[in-house]
């Protein structure tokens, strides 16, 4: 067999183009190439419906949605909605013309952004007016930007042709069950015609509710992505349901976040200890969803008022005070912007051929005789651009791949406290170092741009392979290379259970 780089698994591609049952979304460029060119415009710069998109282009949330028609036991209004965010307060709630004005000065600023979200830090369609206004200035002022909202679906049946009307064409939808049992023991109560419905009749209402938005998207060509919080013990042996009934109706994506719940949230399950999956809980649920549909596994569960490439915030930087005083000359920024998009895409095609090369290579220096090897997990620091790019100290995230014989596959991303952040805090670096490494548990190698002295020892005390020799090359290129080298040294060569084992 040939090696193979992929993101996920290759879809099947639906007849017809438009409310593809299917996501090339976590794929690498190639994997967009099978979509219908339509469905591959909509999704190329998304950096949440396209795994590769996202080492590219940035993302941005503005809050001007307070309001929620539903509870949700992982929520706690203070914080923002965890359909779309990590707990945290949103900083500055806005009102449309702000919002808008921050929207212009981050699209200056960060040519990458390409999407304007609208996530919370309530229901964004509780807030229709706030909502809209805001798209219409939006799609006026800023026509390259694209427009994406994020809702809980209670509202969503009634506002589908007004999404359709401002252009809106990526729309999350969290849909934590189809069950209402289930769904009682998730969301508490709904607001609906003016009264609280509670428990599995609520719930049952909230479920018809999705259901019929997910259906009427699709049916109108919108690409709908479906995001779902895994809840140990409550919800987590029904979402593989939720994924075959939620792929059949067309979404394009389905996204299983992991629940964040700690009693300093003041959320229900915070306080009552309601545990949230561990990383191997997650991707096993990931997996064995992604046998019936292709599987969102990027996700950053970002705030929402999140500005930035995911997994980075520079929210702090487009305060209202400080937008207040910049100058934006808004027709020089599109000139800008267009500049950068186009090395961008400059870039990413090199990083698509250098793939086709290196697979071509591959096959030609496979060896004639059959050896056996393990699957390894490896962590990757980068920056972006889809290259190894970050010095391990520096690395706030590890992205994780998975490489086998014949593929390497992202499967996740690990958070981690920089240790290294050039100040006097030696104590707190060396138990932060200490941190980082278990959190990297179960990978064995972890491939970065530079890395010290201490934590490199540390690293091989705790069984992981560092590697510094793959500094600015392709992430899939370069983990392919290092597991080239484990399997060479005879490092994967270790009995796996029959099923696991792969054969080069
Ligand atoms: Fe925002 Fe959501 Fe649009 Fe992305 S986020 S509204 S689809 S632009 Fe993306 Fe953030 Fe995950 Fe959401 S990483 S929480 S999936
Ligand atoms: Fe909170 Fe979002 Fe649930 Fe509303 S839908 S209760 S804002 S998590």
């Amino acid at each position: 067999m040939e090696w193979k780089v992929l993101g996920q698994d290759r879809p099947a591609i639906p007849e017809g183009g438009s409310g593809c049952s299917s996501s090339g979304c976590g794929g690498s460029a190639d994997q967009l190439d099978h979509l219908p060119a339509a469905v591959r415009e909509k999704v190329h710069n998304h950096p949440c419906y396209s795994e590769e998109a996202h080492h590219h282009f940035a993302r941005m949330h503005v809050a001007v949605a307070p309001a929620c028609n539903i509870q949700c036991h992982y929520c706690n209004r203070k914080y923002d909605c965890a359909n779309e965010s990590r707990p945290g307060v949103v900083s500055e709630l806005l009102t449309p013309n702000q919002a808008v004005k921050k929207v212009m000065a981050v699209a200056a600023t960060i040519p990458q952004m390409t999407v304007l979200g609208i996530a919370g830090p309530g229901d964004p369609l509780a807030n229709p007016e706030r909502t809209f206004a805001t798209f219409r200035q939006i799609a006026e002022k800023a026509p390259d930007i694209k427009l994406c909202v994020s809702t809980n679906g209670l509202a969503l049946p009634p506002l589908v042709d007004e999404l359709c009307a401002h252009n809106i064409d990526h729309v999350t939808i969290t849909i934590n069950c189809i069950d209402p049992e289930v769904g009682a023991k998730i969301h508490p109560w709904i607001f609906w015609n003016n009264r609280r419905v509670k428990g599995a009749k609520g719930a049952e209402i909230l479920i018809e509710q999705q259901q019929r938005g997910l259906e009427m998207l699709v049916a109108r060509g919108v690409l709908v992505k479906v995001n779902s919080v895994m809840i140990p013990g409550v919800n987590d042996a029904h979402l593989e349901d939720v994924s075959r009934v939620v792929k059949a109706k067309g979404a394009f994506l389905h996204n299983v976040m992991p629940l964040i719940a700690e009693a300093e949230h003041g959320t229900f399950y915070g306080v009552m200890g309601q545990r949230g999956p561990t990383p191997r809980e997650l991707q096993a649920l990931q997996d064995a969803c992604a046998g019936d549909m292709n599987m969102m596994r990027h996700c950053r569960q970002c705030r929402a008022d999140a500005v930035g490439m995911l997994g980075e915030d520079r929210g702090g930087e487009f305060t209202l005070d400080k937008i207040e005083s910049m100058e934006i000359d808004y027709a020089k920024a599109m000139e800008q912007r267009a500049q950068v998009h186009a090395a961008i895409e400059a870039n990413r095609e090199a990083q698509k051929m250098r793939t086709g090369e290196t697979r071509v290579s591959l096959a030609q220096i496979r060896r004639p005789r059959r050896t056996e090897t393990r699957p390894a997990l490896m962590a990757v620091a980068t920056k972006g651009q889809g290259l190894v790019n970050q010095h391990f100290g520096h690395a706030s995230e590890f992205l994780i791949y998975e490489a086998t014989a014949i593929d390497v596959r992202f499967i996740g991303h690990r958070k981690v406290d920089l240790y290294c952040s050039g100040g006097d805090t030696c104590g707190d670096a060396e138990s932060a170092l200490k941190k980082t490494i278990r959190s990297l548990d179960g990978c064995e190698a972890v491939l970065c741009s530079k890395i010290g002295f201490e934590p490199w020892g540390l690293l091989e005390e705790a069984g992981i392979m560092p590697s510094g020799e793959h500094a600015m090359e392709p992430i899939e290129e370069a983990v392919a290379a290092v597991y080239r080298e484990m399997a060479a040294s005879g490092r994967l060569n270790l009995p796996m259970p029959p099923e696991q084992r792969m054969t080069a």
